[in-house]
């Protein structure tokens, strides 16, 4: 059949709005969450990728990321506005700090802020006919505190079912001498009664003084709720907050509908539920639950120098709070109106803080670690790889001559003193370690402050593998 010069016309402008608007929802709108606990390295982490990408167009950048590599990147911007409701990240200065002579870590976040990245590319051969001969990826990154993770398990619960699982979680023999102080005092006052506000008071600012004590060294235990309470008591968050389980709870489980009016459980249930509708649920719904990749962060070193109860913790917390994410399978239109994550990367940080011959087994022992949630997350059809890296290095490798032999060794500056130093760092177990092995002191990774990252360029040797995460988040989207 042959059509009419007219009718050719509009279908030719048919054609083309309709690869205009594919172009438009093909893509190109990419949120990646970067999840992990309270000095993880997230900020770390974001700030490098940052520069790296904003770079990422020079010859030579980012060997193992395949866009760069085949010369496709065109340029990379930051775009003026920040995702939708959330403050800039700090990306600059954080970027001044580590270029800065001497250079400086990001301080700890405490708040939520993010940033868009524009890309533009030349699409591979196969996507050109869809997307044209320049396409612009926009990717989504979010920086917040590592603690407010550890509340969205709350969004599940109930607050008599979380005084059940903290009651549980102290009762076990690693809290138990810990947190007895905690539980006397608890079962000093009729929490039937009518509630007083300074007593409220006075439970909370002891409760997060618990937590905060729990959380440092050497206890380092992670799964401390409310995450909040682990920020200062100052910021406007946490000022009011009376948030904390009480026990032993008389009304279990029969009688939950007979709460007096006016009581300290009916006034702290009302608090816990506030907490988690207000502050919990708004950061979830906006953040994390409309993304689309997600890397892992997980420092292993921490929980090899602080041991057993370190180790359980973490994994814990990062079990249960991964619940919370959507994953599962993209289709287009479900990309573009609620999607859900298809793929995850398990990212052991911090990999400068052993030698070369020592970053696959901490690969090894960051899949042991999180061989159950990665099953799960697996289990909805989702791809997971995994790897260890540094955002940004702060060693060198070296050799030392002991006994006539050649060892591995690093050099750096220790962070406590800014001392250049050269060590030994030990071995990464490939095995989980038995009881005895984790208190053999056999494990002492200490901190090193940054070396300074090329300020105008993306050079390979300040970081170790960020191009190989990049290519497993994004390398198949451009
Ligand atoms: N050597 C080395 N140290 C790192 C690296 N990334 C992070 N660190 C160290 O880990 C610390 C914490 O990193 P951050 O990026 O601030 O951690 P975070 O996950 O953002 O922590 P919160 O903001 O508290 O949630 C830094 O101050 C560094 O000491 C890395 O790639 N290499
Ligand atoms: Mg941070």
């Amino acid at each position: 059949m042959r059509l009419g010069l007219k009718t050719q016309g509009s279908w030719q402008r048919l054609h083309t709005q309709a690869r205009q608007h594919w172009q438009r929802a093909a893509a190109q709108r990419l949120r990646l969450a970067v999840t992990g606990l309270s000095g993880s390295g997230k900020t770390v982490f974001l700030s490098s990728l940052i520069h790296h990408l904003l770079h990422s167009d020079q010859p030579g950048a980012l060997p193992f990321f395949t866009p760069a590599r085949q010369g496709r990147i065109q340029a990379v911007r930051v775009c003026p506005d920040p995702p939708a409701g959330l403050a800039l990240f700090p990306w600059r200065e954080n970027l001044q700090g580590l270029t800065h002579q001497p250079p400086l870590w990001p301080r700890s976040t405490s708040s939520l802020s993010g940033v868009t990245l524009e890309i533009r590319y030349r699409p591979r051969q196969a996507l050109k006919r869809l997307l044209g001969e320049s396409a612009i990826l926009y990717l989504e990154l979010i920086d917040y505190p590592g603690e407010w993770l550890l509340d969205l398990p709350l969004l599940e619960m109930d607050y008599l079912s979380w005084c059940q699982f903290t009651a549980q979680r102290f009762a076990q023999p690693a809290l138990q001498a810990l947190t007895q102080d905690w539980q006397a005092a608890l079962s000093e006052v009729d929490w039937l009664a009518p509630a007083h506000p300074e007593t409220l008071q006075r439970f909370a600012h002891r409760y997060q003084q618990l937590l905060q004590q729990l959380q440092k060294a050497p206890h380092s235990f992670s799964l401390l709720q409310p995450g909040r309470f682990l920020l200062p008591r100052e910021q406007k968050e946490t000022k009011d907050l009376t948030v904390f389980p009480i026990w032993p709870l008389p009304l279990m489980p029969q009688a939950r509908k007979k709460i007096p009016a006016g009581s300290y459980l009916e006034t702290l249930q009302t608090a816990y539920r506030h907490y988690a509708e207000q502050q919990i649920r708004p950061f979830y719904q906006t953040t994390l639950a409309k993304v689309d990749r997600q890397i892992i962060l997980v420092d292993l070193l921490k929980t090899l120098n602080q041991g057993q109860h370190c180790f359980q913790d973490m994994q814990t917390a990062l079990s249960e709070l991964l619940r919370s994410f959507q994953y599962g399978r993209n289709g287009i239109l479900r990309r573009l109106f609620s999607p859900k994550i298809d793929k995850v990367l398990l990212a052991a940080t911090k990999a400068d803080h052993v030698t070369t011959n020592q970053q696959a087994n901490l690969q090894v022992f960051l899949n042991l670690m999180l061989q159950e949630s990665s099953r799960e997350i697996r289990f909805n059809g989702v791809t997971t790889q995994s790897l260890s890296l540094a955002s940004v290095r702060a060693t060198r490798p070296a050799l030392a001559e002991v006994d006539g032999q050649q060892l591995s060794c690093l050099t750096g500056r220790r962070l406590s003193d800014g001392q250049e130093i050269a060590i030994f760092p030990g071995e990464i177990p490939t095995h989980l370690p038995q009881a005895q092995d984790w208190h053999s002191g056999r494990f002492r990774f200490i901190d090193f402050a940054p070396e300074a990252i090329q300020p105008h360029q993306s050079d390979t040797g300040d970081h170790l593998r960020l191009d190989q995460a990049l290519e497993a988040l994004l390398g198949d989207r451009l």
